[in-house]
């Protein structure tokens, strides 16, 4: 009998490709061949009618034990392959538990805030309040109030930001307009001096800019501590006093002062103040360019035509005031050599601090 032949032929055949289907995509190619709308099995369903007749009961049966064989090998196989999929799916997303942890990096407080806060403490303790204002200054407050001359060179375009070009306005000099980023916090506390009531006591810790290329020495942003004292009978002798308990709190008991002339336009007479050297005690060495000594800041006393600029009576009152830079006292303090690596944002640099 050539269809049941037949037949029993492409059930073979089809048994032997489901058995060889190695994926669920190869397993439904061969079930869309064999009985999909145009599958081989398919087709002797579609064509019985064209079988003699005495014949019919014969093929009809072997087609759909070939169908029944069929479709339980298909079903089989693919139970097979859901399993291995779903067991290969598994595998691949796993986690393995026992790999280590990648830890959250934590943020700190930055050293440069933290030496502002630790600054602010100690003359807090003094009886100091802390003073703050914008970053943004007319040149009054920040030069005129502060006696320097129109023509000195820290008002020049080379030294500082300004905000505003009016250089096409003739009655400037030198091209320079009248808004600028400070170059010094004094200009606070010019404003504390107009604004508030006498005696002052004041440190003013903020942002300062200066048109300098960084360098180890140098940034051109940075941050300073500047402080004013005015009241009645104030003397070097308390700026000196109020400056050495100062550098003893940052730097150590151990360490001495020293102040030597200079000139500041804004007080007179003026001083630089050096601390002994951390690193030799004094003896001389190559952080100290063998002197025994690191200057620190610069201070003196608040001079009377600023004073008098500022509405009190230099007859009446006097005052002493200082500056200095955070992000150096923060190196001389942590022996770190380059100013701009406080920048940089090096986590394993910060984090020693
Ligand atoms: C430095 C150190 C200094 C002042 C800042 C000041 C502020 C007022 C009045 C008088 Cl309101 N003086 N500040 C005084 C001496 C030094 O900074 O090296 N500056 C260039």
């Amino acid at each position: 009998m050539a269809i049941t032949e037949e037949l029993l032929g492409l059930r073979e055949q089809t048994l032997a490709a489901i058995e060889a289907a190695e994926t669920s995509a190869a397993l439904e190619q061969v079930r869309v061949a064999v009985l999909g709308k145009a599958g081989s099995l398919t087709g002797y369903l579609r064509s019985m009618g064209q079988i003699p007749k005495e014949e019919r009961a014969e093929v009809g049966k072997a087609v759909n034990e070939a169908r029944v064989a069929v479709e339980e090998a298909l079903a089989a196989r693919k139970a097979v392959l859901d399993a291995a999929e779903l067991e290969a799916a598994i595998d691949a997303a796993a986690v393995d538990v026992t790999l280590p942890g990648r830890a959250q990096q934590m943020g700190t407080r930055h050293l440069i805030n933290r030496m502002i806060d630790e600054i602010s403490e100690i003359f807090l303790g003094l009886g100091y309040t802390v003073a703050t204002g914008p970053e943004v200054e007319t040149d009054y407050y920040n030069f005129t109030a502060l006696n320097a001359p129109a023509d000195h060179p820290s008002r020049s375009m080379q030294d500082t930001f300004y905000v505003h070009d009016l250089s096409g306005d003739s009655s400037r000099v030198r091209g320079e307009s009248d808004v600028l980023l400070r170059t010094q916090t004094s200009g606070v506390q010019v404003h504390v001096m107009e604004d508030q009531d006498l005696p002052i006591y004041i440190i003013s810790p903020g942002k300062v800019y200066r048109r300098d290329v960084a360098d180890p020495t140098h940034l051109p942003q940075f941050h300073q501590v500047e402080g004013l004292v005015i009241d009645e009978g104030i003397t070097f002798g308390d700026l000196k006093g109020t400056l050495d308990y100062v550098c003893k709190q940052i730097f150590g008991p151990d360490r001495k002062t020293r102040f030597r002339a200079h000139f500041f336009p804004f007080t007179e007479p003026s001083a630089e103040a050096d601390v002994s050297c951390g690193v030799c005690g004094g003896e001389g060495c190559r952080v100290c360019k063998g002197t025994g000594w690191i200057e620190i800041l610069g201070c003196g006393m608040v001079d009377p035509n600023v004073l008098a600029m500022s509405g009190i009576d230099p007859e009446k009152y006097s005052g002493f005031a200082f500056g200095f830079g955070v992000e150096r006292v923060a190196c001389l303090k942590y022996n770190v050599p380059d100013l701009r690596m406080l920048l940089e944002g090096d986590m394993r640099f910060l984090r020693q601090f």
